[in-house]
Formats: structure tokens, C-alpha cells, sequence
């Protein structure tokens, strides 16, 4: 059912100032803030899943589907987040926001043709982006007429051929850019990026060039390998726990249990974030039955260290400083065998650390030389410590720097190789580290296209393609004529919002692989398509029966997903059947057996089993009960560095101070929400109801402004070029984080997010580090 033009007009009414559409739903009712003081997960997450599946009338198939999910063999992966499965198998492990995730997709409401007959594109872009979604899963395929200014429907057969003409139109391939969202299943991923390759270009912007691109590019130079190196059962055997930048209680949940158990076994978890998220005080766990019933929490952290807004590589630095200090007295306090035999770097290192005043490390941390200091004989007191980041750390300008620092840190004590130790990101969408392991990369190895040249017998492209930010500007100018994205809703995730928008219009043609309606099909070039797919629940019937898709989680394990609900509607084609659709119109010539492949995804496997390393047997091992993990060299202490050995880093520390009368600004997920998804206006563990337009402030930066609780305030962004960007009427809400610190959610403050605010070290847009100014709104009065 959709939502009435009458609703949507008060709505819009309802705005007022507002120059964008809303992107949440309409409020229930006043802004409400109040600190939450209750344990993370337990009762309030059981009440809002129910709450949830009423919403979505999934009633029914809900928790039917969800006992099935992240099961050992059988059922599908959820596709919430990228935690690992519970080793042990035997848990119910779920979370609240993984319910929600799956309820979304499986949702009983229907976007149809009568639909886009209904609402023309320019109506649609005037409702919420809560609305778009919340019309409920796309049905068949749809074509945009310039005339009507509607979608009509399209067949599939024709829907390829148009995008195949357009593609063989192109005066050089790398006039096209193919988007991937980190949902999609290994398979689809290499069929796509074979795709791409064949076409001629390695324009494979991803997700992954706005979350964690900087962790693979530290990693990889550090240790030779973009991926961390510990396990689950790491986990369960580490002595300390540094969780830096991630609120897992919303984003990664299942990591609740991880901390409740290491707590429980005496370990020390140092939180690291200008916030002190739920994550860091108490939990109960939703499968403790017992706990639950008892309401017994257990605490999930035991050290807080509320750093700066890129404040972290400063504090690990302090951290570094105070071991090596200790050394002098006390030789334990490094591990000097493993530094001797399998590091580079180490004397400079050591002489960088020395080199750096306290007071610098203060200043630039934000945090006290006690409370540094604690941090390290907490470090150095662990025999075995891991360190555990996401976008907190990745989407700076120095993120690169400050993974590499982590590594340094680790390496100091030999926290790498041996059982509960290493470097641990978490990883944002569900397959995103999969997508990279299976070929999606704009910088492609040598080795790699050499490989897939051979087994696929192609000719790839050696020239590097662009990233996310690259493509953007490339459409902008005009270069990029084609934009493809597989899942993923691009015009909103994207930084700059109205750069994003005017460079997608520019296209000639804008294809989106999606299940749900979203900005991004709104946003589209002169030619445009959407192509509605199955979801992860769904079953995938092809020639050769159902098919499985695999996956690969933060820790390295690839195991099958298989889809158990029934297709939302009909006409809906898996993934893999769209890419190889494409494929055929886009390459006639092709001697890839693209049909072929997509009778039976056994097939895929094989040829990737030929192509990707440690993929050997794939069809065989990723049946395995828990599915296989990909070896790690760097854990087996082989670094495929150039000098065979783990690269201490010496970089020096990046002035993170704001200039006076200025904040750094963070953008971050609410507790309802996933990325461009809104499910609610309310963030219950930050105390938030009803309100997404704010900005958390320091109550002395507020005092200092004049602002007073809830007051509409306007925020100018100042860009590296020195360009200028606002927003104006967020609502001031004092929040416990440093002076100088502001945040707010993603994707509405995306517009302060300039094309040219990226990292040179990743190319990463600056997500957690906005220069802005605030101040009490000139229409308040
Ligand atoms: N339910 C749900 N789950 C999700 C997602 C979702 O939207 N909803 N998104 C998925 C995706 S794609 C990703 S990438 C991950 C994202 O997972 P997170 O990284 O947790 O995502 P954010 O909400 O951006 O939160 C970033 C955290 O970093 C902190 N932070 C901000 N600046 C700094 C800093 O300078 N230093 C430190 N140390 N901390 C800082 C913020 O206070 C916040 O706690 O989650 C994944 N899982
Ligand atoms: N300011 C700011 N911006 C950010 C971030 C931030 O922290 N701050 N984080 C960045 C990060 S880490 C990320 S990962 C990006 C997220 O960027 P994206 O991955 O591009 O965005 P999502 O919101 O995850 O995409 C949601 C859409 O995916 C489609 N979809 C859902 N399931 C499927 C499926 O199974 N198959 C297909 N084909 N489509 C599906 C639906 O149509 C839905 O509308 O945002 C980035 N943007
Ligand atoms: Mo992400």
C-alpha cells in the first residue's frame, strides 16, 4: 500500500525549511532526549523487534525465517552485518537489528507497476526516502519514459538490451562504471567483475571506497594482506580487547556476546571514541535466556578513553611511547625475539615515539597522560591483546596512518600469529569483504588479472579504474556516461550530496539492481533502469535446481547462503542471472559460458576455485558445517611485503586540533537505521526519540554559542578547497563527548560533505572528520 499524496503533501508542509526531503519517516511525536541508561540488547530490543514485525505483517514468516538464519549448513547468512557465526555452532545467535534487516526485505508490501502508473518521478522525489522504501519490495523490471516523466514496465529481454547497446555504444568502455553494494554473494561478485573486465575497464567503485578501504591499504602495506588476521576463537581466548571507533551495539550487535564472555573471563576492553556508546557499559544477551528473564546485564567494557574526532593515531602513539618507556626498565615489556626476527622499521619506530612530546600526544588525543598511561599497562599487562576498529578510525584523512599505528602497537608486544591476538576490523555490509577477495578493486594485482586472463581467457584492463569519489567526478566532467549499481543506494551514500545528484543526472543511462525503491532510482541519468532482484532469503530455482550463494564474513570464513522464502514476486531474477543478462547483450561475442554459469552456481565456484587463492576445491569445503576459512598469511607470520617482513610504520602525527571556533564534525548510523535505510526516528540507546535533524554538541560548546537544548541551529561546512556548504534547522542536543567534538547521522548531513574532502592517503570522502561552524539558526530569530 502507499503512502497517500495528501500525507505526503503535509509532510512536505511539515518540513518547512527543509530544502532536501526528509529522509526519515514522520515523527510519532516531540523530540525527546533523554541518556539511556539501561543494558544493551535484553528486553528493549525484544520489544522493538516485535514492534518491528507487526509493521512489516511479517508476522507469519518472520521468526520462522529468522530461527533459520546463520545456521550451521542450512539457511541463509544474514544479511545484517558481516559478524562472524558463533563458532560453537550451537547458539541462536541473532541480534535485533539482524531481525529487522531480514524482516525489511521480506516484507508483504508490494511496488508494482500500477505503482510507477500511479506516481510519476518527479511527485516520487518529493516524499521521504522512508517512504520510498517502506512502498516494499520491487517487482518487476521498469524503464524510465522522459516523456511521462514515469517508470513503465520493460522485459527483462528488452531491459538487457538496452543496457547492451548503450554499453556497445561507447566509444572506450571505461565511459561505464559498475557500483557495488557489499551485499552481494561471492558469485555475483566475480561474474560482475569479470563482466567489467571483459568490457575493458576495472571502474569497480565500491562501498568499501567509504568504509574500510584504508583498513585493506594499511593492513596489505603493513602486513601484506587487507584483512585482519583473528578469529572468533581469538576472541574467546584474548587477555585484552581495544574496540576503537565502532558502536556495536547497533552496527555489529553479535559482538555484544564476544565482550560479555571476555568480561566474564576477566579480560580488560578498552573502549576507544569520543562517544561512550552502549556497547561500552552493559549487556544482556538476547539468547541468554536466563539472563534475560533474570534481567541480569553483564558489562561489556572497563575502560573508557573518550578521544578527540581523529584523535586515536596520537593515543596509540602515547600508548607505543609509554611501552617502550617501560622497556627500559622492564624487558618484557616488548617482545624484542619477535621484533628482531620478523619486523622492518622497528629502531626508527622506536626514536618517532621518543621524539613525540607528551604534550603533543595529549593534545592531539585528548586525553590525559594518566589515562594513556592506564591504557598501556593494560596493554602491557595482556599476554595477548587484540585490537578491534571500524569507521571511527578508516574514514579519516589519516585513517591509512592510523591502522598502520594499530599494526605498530601490536607488533611492539608480538601480538600477531599466536591464539587471541591480532588486528580485528569489522567489517561493514554483510559481503563486503568478499567482494574484494572475489575481484571487486579498482586497483587490481597483476597476479590477479593474470589469473582470471588465463582461466577465463579474457584480455582485462591493466590500467587502474576509478573508486566511488573518482567515478563521481569522472560523471561530473562527463567522462562517465554509464553508471551500473549492483544493490546499494548510490545517490545517498555517496559524499555531497548535490554533487553526487548532478553528476548522476549527467549520465546517459543509470541501471540500479535493487529489491527496494530508493533515491537513487529517482536520481537518475537521461536513459534509466531499474531491475528488481531476489533478496538473500529468497530461493534461487535455476535449471539445475535451488541455488546457494557464499559469502565471506570479517574473520575470513566463507561458508553457503541459501535463500528459504518464496521470490517476492515472479518476474525477479537472482543476481547472478541480471549480471550474466547484461553480460550477453553487453559482449556478443563473448566466449564466456554466462548462461551456462547461471544453470548452476557449482560452475562459478569451479572457475573461481581456478582463479582466486585459497579458493582451492571451493565447491567441496565451502560445504563444510562451517564453511572454510581463507588462509591468512600474515597469521602464519608470512608477510608479503617487499621485505618479506611486518613494516613498522613512522608517520608523523596529523594536527587533529579544530582551529578555534570551529568543530569536527562526525557523521554515524542511529540504532534504526541501516545506512540509506531508516527504520525510526529514534535511537534508543543515545537516548534519541522522534528526531533525526540534530546535532549532538558538547554542553560547553553550546553555552559558548548561545544554543540551547533543541534550538535550531545552522552548520556551514568549510571545504579543503575552501568551498562552502549548509544546513540549516538541526536541533542542538547536549551529548557527554570532547569539546570540539560534534556529531550527527548519515546520509542527511552528507550535503556538508564536499567531493574534494577525501583522503590522499585512501581516497576515503572524510565521513567522520567535517570542518563545520554552528550556530543558533537566523530563522529561529
Ligand atoms: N544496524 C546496522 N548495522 C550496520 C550498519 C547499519 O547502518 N545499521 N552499517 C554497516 C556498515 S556498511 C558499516 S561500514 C558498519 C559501520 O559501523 P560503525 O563504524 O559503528 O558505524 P558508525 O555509525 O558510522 O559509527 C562510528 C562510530 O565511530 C565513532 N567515532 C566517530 N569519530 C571517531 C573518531 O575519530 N575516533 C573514534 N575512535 N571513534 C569515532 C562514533 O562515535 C561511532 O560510535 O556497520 C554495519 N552494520
Ligand atoms: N556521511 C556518511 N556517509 C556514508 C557513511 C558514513 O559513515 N557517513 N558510510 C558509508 C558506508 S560505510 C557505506 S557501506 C555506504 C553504504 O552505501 P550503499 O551500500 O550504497 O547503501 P545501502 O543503504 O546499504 O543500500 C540500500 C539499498 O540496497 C538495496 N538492496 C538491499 N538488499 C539488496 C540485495 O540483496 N541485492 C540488491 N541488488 N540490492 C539490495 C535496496 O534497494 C536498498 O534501497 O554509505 C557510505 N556513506
Ligand atoms: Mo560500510
Amino acid at each position: 500500500m502507499s503512502t497517500s499524496h495528501d500525507e505526503q503533501k503535509r509532510l512536505r508542509q511539515d518540513e518547512g525549511e527543509q530544502v532536501e526531503p526528509r529522509i526519515g519517516p514522520r515523527p510519532e511525536g516531540e523530540p525527546f532526549f533523554h541518556p539511556y541508561h539501561h543494558p544493551a540488547a535484553g528486553w528493549g530490543a525484544a520489544k522493538s523487534v516485535s514492534k518491528f514485525l507487526v509493521r512489516e505483517r511479517a508476522l507469519v514468516d518472520g521468526p520462522r525465517a529468522i530461527m533459520k538464519m546463520n545456521h550451521e549448513g542450512e539457511g541463509f547468512d544474514c544479511p545484517g552485518c558481516a559478524w562472524p557465526d558463533d563458532t560453537k555452532g550451537l547458539r541462536l545467535d541473532l541480534c535485533e537489528n539482524g531481525v529487522k534487516h531480514v524482516t525489511w526485505e521480506m516484507t508483504r508490501k508490494r511496488v508494482g507497476r500500477e505503482f510507477f502508473a500511479a506516481h510519476s518521478v518527479g511527485e516520487l522525489s518529493e516524499w521521504s526516502d522512508f517512504a520510498l522504501e517502506d512502498q516494499g519490495r520491487l517487482t518487476e523490471p521498469m524503464v524510465y519514459d522522459g516523456a511521462s516523466d514515469h517508470y513503465l514496465p520493460i522485459s527483462w529481454r528488452d531491459a538487457f538490451q538496452l543496457v547492451g547497446r548503450v554499453l556497445r555504444g561507447l566509444d572506450d568502455p571505461n565511459r561505464a562504471a559498475f557500483y557495488t553494494s557489499g551485499r552481494l554473494g561471492n558469485e555475483a561478485t566475480f561474474l560482475y567483475q569479470l563482466m567489467a573486465r571483459e568490457l575493458g575497464t576495472n571502474n569497480l567503485p565500491d562501498c568499501s571506497n567509504m568504509c574500510h578501504e584504508a583498513s585493506g591499504r594499511a593492513l596489505a602495506d603493513s602486513l601484506g594482506t587487507g584483512k585482519g588476521t583473528v578469529d572468533l576463537k581469538d576472541w574467546d581466548a584474548t587477555d585484552a580487547l581495544f574496540i576503537m571507533g565502532v558502536n556495536a551495539a547497533s552496527n555489529a550487535p553479535r559482538m555484544l556476546t564476544a565482550l560479555a564472555d571476555a568480561y566474564r573471563r576477566g579480560a580488560q576492553i578498552v573502549h576507544v571514541n569520543p562517544l561512550i556508546e552502549a556497547a561500552a557499559r552493559r549487556t544482556i544477551i538476547p539468547h541468554d535466556f536466563v539472563d534475560m528473564a533474570a534481567l541480569h546485564p553483564t558489562r561489556t567494557g572497563t575502560l573508557d578513553l573518550q578521544v578527540r574526532v581523529g584523535g586515536d593515531m596520537a593515543l596509540l602513539r602515547g600508548i607505543a611511547k609509554a611501552v617502550l618507556d617501560q622497556a627500559a626498565s622492564d624487558p618484557k615489556a616488548l617482545d624484542q625475539e619477535f621484533i628482531d626476527r620478523y619486523t622492518s622499521g622497528f629502531e626508527e619506530y622506536r626514536k618517532l615515539c621518543e621524539a613525540t612530546p607528551w604534550e603533543e600526544i595529549e593534545r592531539q588525543s585528548g586525553i590525559s597522560r594518566a589515562d594513556i598511561l592506564h591504557a598501556a599497562r593494560i596493554y602491557r599487562d595482556a599476554d595477548r591483546s587484540i585490537f578491534s576498529w571500524c569507521l571511527g578510525v578508516s574514514q579519516h584523512e589519516h585513517g591509512v596512518d592510523t591502522v598502520r599505528e594499530i599494526v605498530n602497537v601490536l607488533l611492539l608486544r608480538g601480538n600477531l600469529g599466536r591464539e587471541g591476538a591480532g588486528p580485528s576490523p569489522v567489517r561493514g555490509h554483510s559481503n563486503v569483504q568478499g567482494n574484494r577477495t572475489c575481484g571487486i578493486d579498482h586497483r587490481p594485482e597483476p597476479q590477479f588479472l593474470d589469473r582470471l586472463a588465463e582461466v577465463c581467457g579474457i584480455d582485462p584492463p591493466r590500467r587502474h579504474g576509478l573508486d566511488t569519489v573518482g567515478t563521481i567526478q569522472a560523471m561530473q566532467r562527463g567522462e562517465v556516461k554509464v553508471f551500473i549499481g549492483m544493490g546499494g543506494n548510490f545517490a545517498l551514500a555517496a559524499p555531497d550530496t548535490r554533487a553526487t545528484y548532478e553528476a548522476l543526472r549527467a549520465c546517459e543511462l543509470t541501471v540500479q539492481v535493487s529489491t527496494k525503491l530508493n533515491r537513487s532510482h529517482l536520481v537518475h541519468g537521461r536513459q534509466a533502469l531499474i531491475l528488481p532482484c531476489l533478496g538473500r532469503t529468497e530461493k534461487d530455482h535455476q535449471r539445475h535446481g535451488v541455488q546457494s550463494t557464499s559469502v565471506e564474513d570479517s574473520m575470513s570464513m566463507v561458508h553457503l547462503s541459501v535463500g528459504m522464502k518464496r521470490p517476492a514476486s515472479p518476474h525477479l531474477l537472482s543476481e547472478p542471472a541480471v549480471i550474466a543478462g547484461i553480460a550477453r547483450a553487453a559482449l556478443p561475442d563473448s566466449g564466456t559460458p554466462w548462461a551456462w554459469y547461471v544453470e548452476d552456481y557449482d560452475r562459478i565456484r569451479d572457475t573461481m576455485a581456478r582463479v582466486l587463492d585459497g579458493f582451492e576445491d571451493f565447491n567441496r569445503r565451502v560445504r563444510l558445517p562451517l564453511g572454510f576459512r581463507i588462509r591468512q598469511p600474515a597469521r602464519e607470520l608470512v608477510f608479503r611485503t617487499p621485505t618479506g617482513l611486518a613494516e613498522f610504520s613512522s608517520a608523523p602525527l596529523p594536527d587533529v586540533v579544530p582551529e578555534p571556533g570551529t568543530l569536527a564534525l562526525g557523521t554515524m548510523r542511529s540504532h534504526d537505521q541501516w545506512n540509506t535505510t531508516i527504520y525510526s526516528d529514534n535511537d534508543r540507546y543515545r537516548g534519541i526519540r522522534n528526531l533525526r535533524t540534530l546535532v549532538f554538541m558538547n554542553p560547553a560548546d553550546m553555552r559558548e554559542r548561545g544554543i540551547e537544548e533543541f534550538e535550531p541551529v545552522d552548520i556551514t561546512s568549510t571545504a579543503k578547497d575552501g568551498s562552502t556548504r549548509e544546513l540549516n534547522g538541526f536541533l542542538a542536543v547536549p551529548y557527554d563527548l570532547p569539546r570540539g567534538c560534534a556529531a550527527g547521522y548519515m546520509p542527511e548531513m552528507n550535503v556538508l560533505i564536499a567531493l574534494c574532502d577525501y583522503s590522499e592517503q585512501s581516497y576515503q570522502p572524510l565521513m567522520k572528520h567535517i570542518r563545520v561552524t554552528i550556530r543558533r539558526s537566523t530563522a529561529a530569530g
